[in-house]
């Protein structure tokens, strides 16, 4: 079985994080979304919160999953018994990171990185501007999953934003 991992913090989930999602599962067998848990930074949304939004918004398709991880990826990768991550790539801004995470997984574990260029219509669309246009009141709706966009605005009206 062809299995991949689609791996990231989805602190919320966006459309350029599904728009990879979905491409990959269109490639492999089955696609694991793996949400990581990091102690040392605390999200807008918990953990639990994030891989809820994330199941609702994947349950379209029929071959992806949804589960947290901590520590190395390619720990993870080798439980799932995945050989292969997805990543997005928005710029050549990403690429020199990613570079150097794909190198490193692939000399700890065999893991091999495959990168998908970004849909252009998501190339600058990330969590952490997303939460910060929504924030100030900016309208994010086109970048959003639709139960994604209502589950920000009431966190961040809770928040007193
Ligand atoms: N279009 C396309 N792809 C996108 C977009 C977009 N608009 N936004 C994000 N992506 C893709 C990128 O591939 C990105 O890598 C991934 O989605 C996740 O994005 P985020 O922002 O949710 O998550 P990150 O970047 O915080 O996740 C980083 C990891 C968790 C993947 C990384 O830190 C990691 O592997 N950590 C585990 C610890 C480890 O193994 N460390 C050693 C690495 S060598």
């Amino acid at each position: 079985m062809r299995r991949a991992v689609c791996p990231g913090s989805f602190d919320p989930v966006t459309n350029g994080h599904l728009d990879i999602v979905g491409r990959s599962s269109r490639l492999f067998d089955e696609v694991i979304v793996g949400v990581l848990i990091n102690q040392s930074k605390q999200g807008l949304f918990t953990v639990d919160e994030r891989i809820e939004l994330l199941r609702e918004v994947t349950a379209c398709y029929g071959n992806v999953r949804v589960e947290s991880f901590r520590g190395l990826l390619v720990d993870f990768c080798r439980a799932q018994e995945a050989s292969v991550v997805v990543k997005g790539l928005r710029a050549v801004s990403d690429f020199d990171y990613e570079l150097q995470m794909a190198q490193m997984n692939i000399g700890l574990a065999g893991v091999e990185t495959l990168f998908m260029p970004t849909n252009p219509l998501y190339s600058f669309v990330s969590s952490s501007l997303v939460k910060e246009v929504a924030k100030w009141g900016g309208d994010v709706s086109a970048h959003l999953p639709e139960p994604v966009l209502a589950r920000l605005a009431d966190r961040l009206r809770s928040a007193g934003a």
